[in-house]
């Protein structure tokens, strides 16, 4: 059987001020037309549909109409939460859902859910296990003792009585590393403090494929058979060199697996220029690729420009960031300014889950976000 594997949509997610908005409608086009040209059987979606816990009304009508056009391609589709979703919110109608061979399992209860898709050699099982924390499933598996993300996989996998002799497709956001090599990382992911959410990719080693979302950029994890998808859009300028695609798996008998990248094209694309102002503006560098690309510039000018972002936009309407390297100091102006804009149009709620959502990794759970509105209600009264 042939599947997609794709992850990290961040559907909603605006790059220094920007909305990637159109851009995400643009891949999600290219890779509906994938799914129809290949004859998929099924589209797994690994977490971060949603680049926070509460989604825009554009970003949910986004997706709505992406996962439409999933259901009328007659794949199904297989899509678990990220640390970025809210799994309840993730949750939603998916009963009802199911029915149409849309599995969306955004919270974890216990025990592993699979669904099985059959081919001509017999059943293949995938394993849908939603983004989970130490403290969330503390508890669930009688007296195992979790202190850390590889206990919780470790007690997740174990549970579930998976016949390893059988096809097995593993879904799963957590961030998985092998000893000794380096993963690639991007700006746009979550880091916690101190890698304490790495887990030993050798936990998943028997599974015949592992679909992971979490690393922006593609890469594979101690095999060709564990894969990350990537992000099908660049999410920052860490980016701005990898080329963006979704990943697909054509399975046959066990242990017989080709994996092949399908390159999917932007609207715009993200790059740096660097050089002197009159240069970067002149009409032969600037006709030398597409000037509505997103870009980082690079300033060299010692003297002091007068509205270097004006004259910049002038040529080049989608600047997203400017930066002078130059003997004196050098100051990132209009991140700085995306930033306070940025801030100004957040209520202090979701200021506050913003900051959470950078300092831990995950968005705050339904408790946790009662407890801070009562605090900030309690705030506003006094
Ligand atoms: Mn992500």
């Amino acid at each position: 059987m042939k599947f997609l594997h794709l992850a990290d949509l961040h559907i909603g997610k605006s790059v220094n001020g920007f909305s990637m908005l159109d851009e995400q409608r643009h891949v999600f086009r290219q890779i509906i037309g994938r799914i129809q040209s290949e004859r998929l059987v099924a589209a797994v979606i690994a977490g971060d549909v949603y680049d926070r816990a509460v989604p825009g009304v554009e970003a949910v009508r986004v997706f709505d109409d992406f996962l439409t056009e999933l259901a009328n391609s007659n794949v199904t589709v297989l899509l678990i939460s990220g640390n970025h979703d809210s799994p309840e919110r993730l949750t939603y109608a998916s009963r009802l859902l199911s029915d149409r061979q849309i599995h969306l399992c955004g919270m974890f209860n216990g025990s592993l859910r699979s669904v099985t898709l059959e081919d001509e050699y017999g059943g293949v099982n995938f394993w849908l296990l939603p983004f989970i924390k130490p403290s969330s499933v503390r508890g669930m598996f009688g007296e195992c003792v979790i202190d850390s993300y590889d206990d919780a996989l470790t007690s997740t996998l174990g549970s579930a009585n998976i016949d390893y002799a059988a096809r097995n497709v593993l879904v799963s956001h957590q961030f998985f590393t092998k000893a000794g090599v380096e993963p690639l990382r991007s700006e746009s992911e979550l880091n916690p403090v101190g890698g304490l959410d790495a887990i030993d990719a050798g936990l998943i080693n028997r599974f015949d494929y592992v679909a992971l979302g979490h690393l922006h950029g593609a890469q594979t994890v101690g095999g060709e058979h564990i894969q990350y998808a990537g992000s099908p859009v660049k999410y920052s300028f860490s980016e701005w060199r990898q080329k963006k695609s979704v990943t697909l798996i054509e399975l046959r008998g066990k242990g017989d697996l080709t994996v092949t990248k399908l390159p999917l094209t932007p609207l715009h694309d993200m790059r740096e220029i660097k050089g002197a102002l009159d240069v970067l503006l002149s009409e032969e560098i600037s006709a030398q690729a597409d000037k509505e690309d997103y870009l980082r510039v690079i300033v060299t000018d010692e003297e002091e420009i007068i509205d270097p972002m004006g004259k910049l936009r002038s040529v080049y309407p989608n600047v997203m960031a400017l930066d002078f390297e130059n003997s004196r100091t050098s100051i990132d102006t209009s991140a700085l300014a995306a930033d306070i804009d940025k801030v100004e149009s957040l209520s202090p709620h979701d200021l506050f889950s913003e900051f959470f959502l950078e300092t831990s990794g995950a968005v705050m759970s339904e408790e946790q976000t009662k407890i801070v509105r009562e605090l900030l209600e309690t705030e506003n009264e006094q």
